[in-house]
């Protein structure tokens, strides 16, 4: 069985995964908070990813990375830039130095946000990141590019929607995934015999999505679960308007609206 290093491991998308790889791999779990609920199957080694040489002990000796790490929502310049932009660069360059090929990068949906729901976007979209949690998402994407060019890193990246047992709003019935399906889309980043780089949407089988996850498909991502089995109790408990006219029509949702003063209305840059 590979082992598999988790960063993140304590928060909410490494606990769905923890579950859903059960039996499957030895996971070494890290996490800048205490864990103390290892399974026979886990082990755990507390670490601060902006710390280059405890990620280095972290990522030692294992076969494959779930980057997890990081903060998960917008944050000031300060934080985003120790916890998501040194932490995924000393991620990366530890695994390189390690001699640690495969990597899975949890990029998100907020790397793409300002593009309109109106518009079906796919892996070959420039990105147009939605707040400074984005940009360092970009950064990330950008981070496997390089490392996989230059150093022979094999790299996933999956711009999550919104992981969750059941999709929790009118915006989530276009981007929700359920942990089966994710788990599924990374086990195929961390098996797949011809990664080298690659982006797909983390997303289930949604008929009101608004990306084109061919890309997925192509590696043998075939989602068990759609958002529209949920979306008649959704509509009937949520208004697809929340009161916020700029993040209700484009991707991102209310990532895009905080702080917001430019013109998204202006020639599409894609
Ligand atoms: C994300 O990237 C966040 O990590 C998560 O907390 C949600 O906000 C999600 O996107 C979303 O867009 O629903």
């Amino acid at each position: 069985m590979k082992t598999i290093l988790m960063t993140g491991a304590a928060g909410g998308v490494g606990t769905f995964l923890r579950k859903a790889f059960q039996g499957r791999y030895h996971l070494r779990l890290s996490d800048i908070v205490a864990l103390d609920d290892c399974a026979s199957h886990e082990t755990f080694v507390r670490t601060d990813l902006s710390d280059l040489a405890a990620t280095r002990n972290a990522v030692a000796g294992v076969d494959g990375i779930i980057h997890l790490g990081g903060f998960s929502v917008e944050g000031d310049w300060e934080t985003i830039l120790n916890a998501n932009i040194i932490g995924t660069r000393n991620l990366f360059e530890a695994a390189r130095i390690e001699n640690v090929k495969r990597i899975i990068f949890a990029s998100s949906n907020h790397a793409m946000g300002f593009y309109g729901r109106d518009e079906t976007i796919d892996h070959t979209h420039y990105p147009r990141p939605d707040s400074r949690y984005g940009v360092s998402k970009v950064f990330g994407e950008a981070m496997g590019s390089l490392y996989s060019d230059k150093y022979g890193a094999e790299v996933m990246n999956i711009r999550i929607g919104n992981v969750a047992e059941e999709p929790i709003d009118v915006r989530r019935l276009s981007i929700w995934i359920s942990p089966r399906d994710l788990a599924q889309l990374v086990s195929i980043g961390l098996e797949h015999p011809d990664i080298r780089f690659e982006v797909v949407y983390g997303m289930s089988d949604n008929e009101r999505a608004w990306w084109d996850n061919a890309n997925a498909r192509r590696l043998g991502y075939a989602p068990q679960d759609q958002s529209e089995d949920y979306a008649a109790k959704v509509l009937s408990e949520h208004s697809a308007d929340t009161g916020d006219p700029l993040g209700d029509t484009l991707q991102g949702g209310a990532f895009v609206s905080t702080e917001a003063g430019g013109d998204p209305t202006k020639p599409d840059l894609a």
